[in-house]
């Protein structure tokens, strides 16, 4: 089986594991896991960040961060398809309390007016505006990159307005490379911003949120609230810190799978690419071969290939560090028998 559905599939590398092995760990709860220090430490330090904390999860991540910028009765403005409204189980509502206001954005990017338009003046009948939430690279938008412009525009009225801006960065390694962005650039449009490990870096588990040293003190607290004081985290946050150090050069090589799968599939009569393919995520469009994107799914398990459907004729593939060129030539030619 050739696994395109996510770039969380990928299996940690050997120099992981060993690290696994070898990490020197204690109890995190109380901060005594030097391992987990030690990846906290260096990942706020990356992104030009105060402080960090490490989390199971991206969706645990940007909760907590919902959590700790709002108050129950609050309003979030974040993009239509963004992860943060639709992936998460409606958890900033049943977890935050927090009403979610929408804007309908272009391939993932919302217009800074509108952003200034949906923040909620001062009025009695109005709820108060509390967090904007930006994504990049915006998934659902085929891993498109987010410019640094429009997330500066953006920070910039909610510096105005005073309202904190968070980013959900679970791939910004990948718009950081595919744009020449350094991560820190990304990250300081936003007050804070949760990266994951466990995507295209590699690292079996784990997230990072990084804020002021005072947010992360506050948001500890909110991962310990929800379950997610972790005691030897070590054992987990030893590769999450090999996935940072080493593995964010191997994002251009699935950047270029991606575009070889884009140059292949383009060529099969029936299908088409819905995105602009910039990063690791293609968006294929099955309605004129014939397919609903279920049925596509299923085709493609058949010949060895499994992917996700992303819409009622949309499938998704996403390269990542387990697949390399030869196996995306082999899809791309799988595929077009499928199809021919
Ligand atoms: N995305 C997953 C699925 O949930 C769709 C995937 O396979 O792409 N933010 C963004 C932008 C994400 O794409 C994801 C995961 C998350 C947050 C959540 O991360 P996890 O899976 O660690 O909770």
């Amino acid at each position: 089986m050739i696994d395109l559905r996510s770039d969380t599939v990928t299996k940690p590398t050997f120099e992981m594991r060993e690290a696994a092995l070898e990490a020197e760990v204690g109890d995190d709860v109380y901060e005594e896991d030097p391992a987990v220090n030690e990846l906290e430490e260096y990942a706020a330090a990356r992104l030009g960040k105060e402080a960090a904390l490490f989390v199971p999860t991206g969706t645990m991540g940007n909760q907590i961060a919902a959590l700790t910028h709002c108050r129950p009765g609050q309003e979030v403005i974040l993009e239509v398809d963004s992860h943060i409204f639709y992936y998460e189980g409606a958890g900033i509502s049943a977890l935050a309390g927090v009403q979610p206001r929408t804007i309908h954005g272009t391939r993932g990017v919302m217009d800074p007016e509108a952003v200034r338009d949906a923040i909620r003046e001062d009025d009695i009948h109005l709820p108060e505006t509390g967090l904007i939430c930006l994504e990049n690279t915006h998934n659902r938008a085929g891993g498109a990159v987010v410019p640094l412009k429009n997330m500066q525009e953006i920070y910039q009225i909610a510096r105005e307005n005073e309202i904190p801006v968070h980013l959900d960065g679970a791939r910004l390694f990948n718009a950081s490379v595919a744009s020449g962005v350094d991560v820190k650039d990304y990250a300081a449009q936003a007050d804070t911003v949760q990266f994951c490990l466990s995507k295209g870096l590699g690292a079996p588990v784990g997230s990072i949120i990084t804020g002021t040293a005072s947010f992360i003190k506050k948001a500890r607290k909110w991962r310990k609230r929800l379950g997610g004081g972790m005691r030897q985290a070590g054992i987990i946050a030893a590769p999450g810190l090999v996935a940072l150090k080493t593995m964010v050069g191997s994002l251009r090589d699935d950047h270029d799978n991606a575009q070889l799968l884009d140059s292949g599939l383009r060529g099969v009569e029936g299908l088409s690419i819905e995105n602009k393919v910039e990063t690791n995520i293609v968006l294929v469009n099955t309605k004129e071969a014939g397919f609903t994107a279920k049925e596509f799914v299923g085709k493609l398990k058949e010949a060895g290939i499994l992917a996700i459907s992303y819409g009622p004729y949309t499938v998704r593939l996403t390269t990542h560090h387990d697949v390399d060129r030869e196996d995306i030539e082999e899809v791309n030619y799988r595929i077009s028998g499928i199809v021919g």
